[in-house]
C-alpha cells in the first residue's frame, strides 16, 4: 500500500507551572493505550516519538496504579506529536475517496511562567520566541485556568485571574515586535482562544457556563485587554475568537491516595476541538464577513480536506444539489456546502455517521463522531461555544 497521507492539526496549551499540562497530555495519551479504549475506538493514538510516548504512558500508569504524579516541570516547552491512525484503513475504494488517511495532532505546551518572569539571558529570550513561533501554526489555543489556584483564591478569584490574563497579555506584547515580520500582521495565528478550567474535578458544582460567568465577572476587562493585543497581531482581526469559548478539563478525579483516571472531563473534546472547531468557526466568520479564499486553509488548517472527509462522498452530492450557487469555480467543497454540512442537526449527523460505518468510510465515521462529541460536550455543560 502507498504511504499514508497525513494532515496535521496543531493545538497550543498555555498554562503556568503546576496548572496540569503534563498530566493532561499523559492522561490523553495513556488512556488511549488502554485495552478497553483500543477495543472500542476506530483509531490508534500513536506517539510519533516512541520514547516520549513511553514516558507519557509511564506517567499515566504511575498515576493510575500508585497515585503518583509526574514531577513538576518548570520552563519546559515540549511539543508532543501524535498520529491518529485508523485501525482499519478500509478497502481501496474508501481509501481513494478520502482526501487523507490519518490526522496528526501536534500539541504545543507554552509555560505560563515565561510570562510572569523576564528572560534571564539572551539565549533564554531566543528560546521563548522560538517556542512561540512554533505554536503559531495552531488554530486553537487553550488558556488554562488552574482549578486548584481558583479554589485557593475562593471569594477573591479576581486576584488570580487578573494576574493570569494580564501576564499573558504582557508576555505576548513583549514578543510582538519579534513575532511580526517587518511589522506585518500575521495570517497564521491561533484564532480561537478557549479559556479552559483545568482540574475541574476541584469544582464539582461548576459547569462551563458557570465558569464563563466567573471569568467574565471577575476578570472581564483583563480578558478584553488580552483580546485587544491579540487583535493587534493579526490580519483580519475579526476572525479571532476570545472569551467566546470556555471548557472544563479534568485529567482524572484526584482523591486522597487515589487518582481515578476513568473519570475524566473534556479530554474527549481535544481532538474534535483541534480538528473541527476551526472549520466550524471559519464558516461562522464567512457568514459575517468576506474571507479571502487564499487564506481559508491558513485560518483553519486543512479546511478543505477535513470538510471533504466530514461530509463524505455519499453526502456531498446531496448537499451540492441543495446549494445552487456552488459552481465549479468554487470547487467541490466550497464553504456553503461545508456550512450546510456543519449545520446539519444531530439526527442527520448520526445518520451520516451510521452510513459511513456501514460503508467502512472510517475517516468520515471518526469525523462525524467528533462532531457529535462536540454537541454532547455542549449538552453536558463541559463546553460553551461561540454563539456569534
Ligand atoms: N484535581 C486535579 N489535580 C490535577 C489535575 N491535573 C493535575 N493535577 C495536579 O496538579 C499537579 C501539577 O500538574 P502538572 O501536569 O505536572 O502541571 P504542569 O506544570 O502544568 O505540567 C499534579 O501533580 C496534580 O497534583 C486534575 O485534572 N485534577
Ligand atoms: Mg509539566
Amino acid at each position: 500500500m502507498a504511504a499514508i497521507r497525513v494532515r496535521e492539526q496543531h493545538i497550543a496549551v498555555f498554562g503556568g507551572s503546576g496548572s496540569g499540562k503534563t498530566v493532561l497530555v499523559s492522561s490523553f495519551y495513556g488512556a488511549a493505550q488502554e485495552q478497553s479504549y483500543l477495543k472500542e475506538s476506530l483509531f490508534h493514538v500513536i506517539a510519533d516519538d516512541t520514547s516520549q510516548g513511553t514516558r507519557l504512558h509511564q506517567y499515566y500508569l504511575g498515576m493510575k496504579n500508585q497515585a503518583k504524579t509526574p514531577e513538576t516541570t518548570h520552563f519546559a516547552a515540549t511539543p508532543y506529536s501524535f498520529t491518529i491512525k485508523l485501525k482499519d484503513q478500509g478497502d481501496t475504494k474508501a481509501t481513494s475517496r478520502r482526501p487523507f488517511d490519518a490526522l496528526r495532532l501536534v500539541w504545543h505546551d507554552y509555560p505560563g511562567e515565561w510570562f510572569a518572569e523576564e528572560p534571564s539571558s539572551a539565549t533564554e529570550a531566543e528560546r521563548r520566541l522560538h517556542t512561540f513561533r512554533a505554536l503559531l501554526r495552531s488554530d486553537v489555543a487553550l488558556v488554562l485556568v488552574d482549578g486548584q489556584k481558583l479554589l485557593d483564591h475562593a471569594g477573591e478569584e479576581e486576584k488570580y485571574l487578573k494576574a493570569l490574563f494580564w501576564g499573558l497579555r504582557d508576555g505576548i506584547l513583549r514578543l510582538k515586535d519579534d513575532l511580526l515580520d517587518d511589522g506585518e500582521p500575521l495570517v497564521e495565528f491561533p484564532r480561537i482562544w478557549i479559556i479552559a478550567l483545568s482540574k475541574a474535578d476541584c469544582h464539582p458544582n461548576l459547569d462551563a457556563h458557570g465558569f464563563r460567568d466567573l471569568v467574565v465577572e471577575k476578570a472581564g476587562s483583563d480578558v478584553t485587554a488580552l483580546h485587544e493585543v491579540l487583535r493587534g497581531m493579526v490580519e483580519l482581526p475579526d476572525a479571532l475568537s476570545m472569551s467566546e469559548d470556555f471548557m472544563l478539563l479534568s485529567s482524572a478525579k484526584f482523591e486522597p491516595g487515589k487518582i481515578e483516571l476513568t473519570e475524566r472531563v473534556g479530554l474527549n473534546l481535544i481532538l474534535p476541538i483541534a480538528s473541527l472547531l476551526p472549520l466550524e468557526r471559519l464558516v461562522q466568520w464567512s457568514e459575517r464577513f468576506d474571507i479571502p479564499r487564499k487564506w481559508l486553509d491558513r485560518l483553519a488548517d486543512n479546511a478543505e480536506a477535513l470538510a471533504t472527509a466530514l461530509v463524505g462522498a455519499g453526502v456531498v452530492a446531496t448537499l451540492l444539489n441543495k446549494v445552487p450557487k456552488v459552481g465549479p469555480a468554487l470547487g467541490r467543497v466550497a464553504l456553503p456546502a461545508v456550512a450546510t454540512a456543519l449545520k446539519l442537526g444531530a439526527p442527520r449527523i448520526k445518520e451520516a455517521n451510521a452510513e459511513a460505518r456501514v460503508n467502512k468510510d472510517h475517516m468520515t465515521t471518526v469525523l462525524t463522531q467528533f462532531r457529535l462529541d462536540l454537541d454532547q460536550g455542549v449538552e453536558e455543560g463541559h463546553l460553551v461555544k461561540s454563539y456569534r
